[in-house]
């Protein structure tokens, strides 16, 4: 497995999970998930996704970007929940806080593409993942498009953190579970990424 990559199974306790996921879901109220668009082509993201923090990861026909208002609402994303500021605080090795929380929405036929989270200026700060609700079968590769894969499946509570070398390395989601959890409503599965997007 390539360096920097870390897997913490069951980081969260269910009681956490679920703690966890209303707080999520009552934040997206007033901050809904959204369909983002394909760079150049325009097209349909297959994954919905919203942000917490001060910046926030955007896809749109003109490209990949972090800025501080959702695209659709014109506000502020809401801040970064407690529990993960303290995840961060336990797990990143970083100094400075996450500045971004990409809130991923998966439905039953939802996938993500082989890629590198590149868009953050702060290089040597992890990403660190939180999944919640059903199972999804994760890929991992190495630094190159066409490196080896190896699959695992993530399910709720689960935390992976990619630092190091893994940093760089391609991954993504090849499909998920929709029976495996009632956590997210509608069998779905959330996906929450902390970034650190400038150098501190
Ligand atoms: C997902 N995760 O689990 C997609 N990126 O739904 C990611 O794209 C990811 O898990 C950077 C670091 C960790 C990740
Ligand atoms: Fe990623």
């Amino acid at each position: 497995m390539i360096e920097g990559f870390r897997f913490l199974p069951e980081y969260f306790s269910p009681a956490q999970q679920r703690a966890l996921v209303m707080v999520v879901l009552g934040l997206l109220e007033e901050n809904p998930v959204y369909r983002g668009a394909m760079p150049r082509t325009g097209k349909p993201l297959s994954v919905r996704n919203t942000n917490l923090g001060p910046l926030g990861w955007v896809s749109d026909i003109k490209g990949y970007r972090y800025q501080p208002l959702h695209p659709e609402t014109g506000k502020a994303w809401p801040a970064i929940p407690d529990m993960l500021m303290d995840l961060w605080r336990d797990v990143a090795n970083y100094a400075a806080p996450p500045q971004a929380c990409l809130v991923n929405w998966y439905e039953a036929g939802s996938r993500l593409g082989l890629h590198i989270d590149a868009d953050e200026t702060a290089r040597d700060a992890p990403v660190v993942s939180v999944s919640l609700g059903s199972r999804a079968l994760f890929r991992l590769g190495g630094l190159e498009r066409t490196s080896p894969t190896s699959s695992m499946r993530l399910a709720s509570g689960d935390v992976v953190i990619l630092g190091g070398q893994a940093r760089r390395a391609y991954h993504g989601v090849d499909r998920i579970y929709p029976e495996s959890s009632t956590l997210v409503p509608g069998g779905g599965r959330i996906n929450l990424t902390l970034r650190r997007v400038t150098a501190p």
